[in-house]
């Protein structure tokens, strides 16, 4: 591939299986509509990407049934949007297949078992090729990359073996499993040269760094010295290769801006009374999947209510249940597992008028997230396995009056940093439903104390201080450009910018 000419290409590039847009229909000429779908990494990636000529490669998240129906490269919000075209097969065997039938569920535990086919795999190599080709036609000379998650793990060494003049960062959103699981990949090697082409390669938790580096030990014999690894090309040049953790976080100043707004506030009481009042609001919001442990925390709910420790006249268990990756089977079954549940304690508990769950399966808007976050007297978050979880630290910082408590799932990369949460283990029941009860009574006192605690920590580590973090650290000439250092004061006049968007579908 050759480089550009000096002074063409984009100097940051950011390569994620979506594009930061949703496809919304076509104007009267036919010619593709486009609508911002506001996530944390936009957010964070923007100011960086309008200060630096970035573009932004990534599937516009419909299927393209022939290469001439895939769009043209646009700007939107100041970046170039760079489309990839997936095919319907491509999209059952790179998309559903090998990233969620396969890495996903190697990657949370084992939860629900792995399946292995080749034919997903040979997807996944040839989509992730066409990434990386994408990629290395935008990028500037000596531009930095920056590859996003698990669907794309290829891309790093593809994209090295193109372009040897680009700086190109990895970050993994989800777990690094340890190496007696990952071993049971039958592609392990491949996965891992893939990763190593990256310079930097960042993960949730410092665990998931180890259990990298670990593999590449036992795996392809390399011996990991001071966070990193050294690699010999072919032509036996040496380079190094840093892994280490970089915990991502939200937009905590724009999510509290938003918190604080009147209308938020209004609406916040409006759920409540909705909900009849109840003394106790717990809530849970994840998006429909088997790793969140919804069925554990319901079975929890369900018990305490039985036991009489939770009054089911006084208590709603407010859920959302975000729909996600509704083709695939392991979804469809959990989904129809947990409205079979739902029924049944509410069937067990509710009376006319009064459900003591109440299930959503929506999507909602920021502004309706950050009121229900302020509607909730506990925040109920049990994970069986979870790279960060967002979720947390919204409800912290949506909580400015300094009032809630968070039951948090020991086996999420957010426990790390939220000491002062309630940790769980959600496989023990009793010990969820003791937490519970513990949240349930705290005084006043002591949720502000933990709540303090928890919200400095938010404040200080939010997702503009992680993307300076991993790109400083992926090339130390670009701190002073890059925004969102720790000495910078945070503000939180953000708030007009988050406003009225609607944070649609599942990007994952
Ligand atoms: P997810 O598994 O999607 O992310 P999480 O980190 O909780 O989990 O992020 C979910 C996001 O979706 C949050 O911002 C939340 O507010 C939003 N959301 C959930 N339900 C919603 C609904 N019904 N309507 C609107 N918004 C909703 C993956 C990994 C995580 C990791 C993140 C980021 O699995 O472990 O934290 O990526 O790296």
């Amino acid at each position: 591939m050759p480089v550009p000419p000096a002074g063409e290409g984009y100097d940051v590039v950011v390569v994620a299986n979506r594009l930061p847009v949703d496809r919304d229909g076509s104007h009267p000429d036919g010619s593709p509509r486009w609508r911002r779908s506001p996530g944390g990494l936009v957010t964070a990636l923007e100011p960086v990407m309008q200060s630096q000529d970035g573009a932004w490669v990534g599937w516009s998240g419909a299927p393209s049934t022939a290469e001439e129906e895939v769009s043209e490269p646009f700007d939107e919000g100041g970046m170039r949007l760079v489309p990839v075209g997936l095919s319907g097969d491509e999209i059952t065997g790179f998309y559903e297949g090998f990233s969620n039938g396969t890495l996903w569920p190697l990657y949370h535990d084992v939860i629900v078992a792995p399946e292995y086919h080749r034919t997903w795999w040979e997807d996944y190599v040839r989509v992730n090729e066409r990434f990386a080709a994408a990629a290395a036609d935008v990028a500037a000379q000596g531009a930095v990359v920056w590859v996003q998650d698990y669907q794309l793990q290829l891309v790093p060494a593809m994209l090295r073996a193109a372009r040897p003049d680009l700086s190109i960062g990895f970050f993994n959103h989800i777990p690094f499993p340890p190496y007696e699981i990952f071993a049971q990949l039958p592609w392990r090697r491949q996965v891992l040269e893939g990763l190593l082409g990256a310079d930097l390669v960042g993960f949730q938790r410092p665990a998931d760094a180890q259990n990298f580096l670990r593999a590449c030990r036992r795996s392809l014999k390399l011996v990991p010295r001071h966070q990193g690894v050294e690699v010999t090309a072919a032509d036996g040049s040496q380079r190094r290769v840093r892994a280490s953790a970089f915990p991502i976080s939200i937009d905590t100043a724009a999510m509290e801006a938003l918190a604080r707004s009147e209308p938020v506030r209004a609406r916040a009481a409006e759920i409540r009374e909705h909900l009849g009042n109840p003394d106790t609001v717990i809530l849970g919001v994840d998006r429909l999947d088997y790793t969140k442990g919804i069925g554990h925390r319901i079975k929890a709910f369900a018990e305490l209510l039985d036991d009489g420790l939770l009054a089911a006249d006084d208590t709603v268990l407010l859920q959302v249940a975000t729909p996600s990756r509704e083709r695939v089977e392991q979804y469809r079954l959990l989904r129809e597992d947990i409205e079979l549940q739902v029924g049944r304690v509410n069937g067990a508990h509710g009376r006319i008028g009064h459900s003591v769950v109440q299930y959503l399966h929506h999507s909602y808007g920021r502004e309706e997230m950050a009121a229900m976050f302020q509607a909730a007297d506990v925040m109920l978050v049990t994970s069986l396995r979870d790279g960060m979880n967002l979720v947390a630290k919204e409800y912290i910082a949506s909580r400015h009056d300094e009032r809630g408590a968070l039951v948090l799932s020991e086996f999420t990369g957010a426990a790390d940093e939220l000491g002062q949460a309630i940790h769980v283990n959600p496989h023990d029941i009793d010990g969820l439903k003791a937490a519970v009860v513990q949240a349930v009574v705290m005084s006043p006192r002591e949720q502000r104390r933990r709540m303090r605690s928890m919200r400095r920590r938010v404040g200080e580590h939010d997702v503009q201080r992680w993307a300076h973090d991993f790109l400083t650290t992926l090339r130390p000439d670009l701190a002073g450009q890059v925004p969102g250092g720790a000495d910078e004061a945070r503000g939180d006049d953000a708030e007009d910018e988050h406003a009225g968007q609607a944070r649609g579908e599942d990007h994952r």
